[in-house]
């Protein structure tokens, strides 16, 4: 069954108890045995729908999401996907990607999303692309079954994208 579960601040102090008898846990067991310990909160799957608002992302140009992320011994490490893979997101359109997370991501230890933009030229005779984002939501699929929505942000446009500036946007997780 799948569920909607908030990010609530009783959930976020129960995963610190359980990251910290997990920590100790690493010390105990060899690390094929720990990673089995939180499958309920471990990230299975990243979802990100986004909108384009009144500039579109062009055809050549490269929209990427990353997620960093903690593993259990706190060492940090990013997984990363192209949204676009080069195609045009058309204005006022609204785009869904799936990413598979590889093993090792908890839902508690995950630190940052961010959209990193760049412009891309389909013929030489083209000006550099700019791109208005006016919708980000992330989900999470949890080993569990659950998901969990971690960032909803909306905006007119919520970031604009130049070919020379802001090309990247960011949040906390
Ligand atoms: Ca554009």
């Amino acid at each position: 069954m799948t569920g909607i579960r908030s990010l609530g601040a009783v959930s976020r102090r129960a995963f610190a108890t359980l990251v910290a008898a997990f920590a100790v846990a690493v010390v105990t067991l060899s690390p094929g045995e720990a990673f089995a310990v939180d499958e309920a909160n471990r990230v299975v799957s990243f979802k990100v729908t986004i909108g384009t608002g009144g500039d579109n992302l062009r055809s050549a140009s490269q929209a990427v999401a990353l997620f960093r992320y903690m593993r259990e011994d706190g060492q940090q490490f990013v997984t990363s996907v192209n949204l676009n893979n080069g195609t045009e997101w058309p204005n006022y359109s609204t785009k869904t990607v799936t990413h598979t997370a590889p093993g090792g991501i908890y839902q508690g230890l995950l630190l940052d999303f961010s959209i990193q933009f760049t412009s891309g030229q389909s013929n030489p005779f083209e000006t550099g692309d700019n791109w208005n984002m006016n919708s980000v939501i992330l989900t999470v699929r949890l080993g569990d079954g659950s998901d969990v929505i971690l960032v909803s942000q909306a905006g007119s446009p919520l970031h604009r994208f130049k070919s020379d500036a802001n090309t990247r946007w960011a949040t906390s997780l």
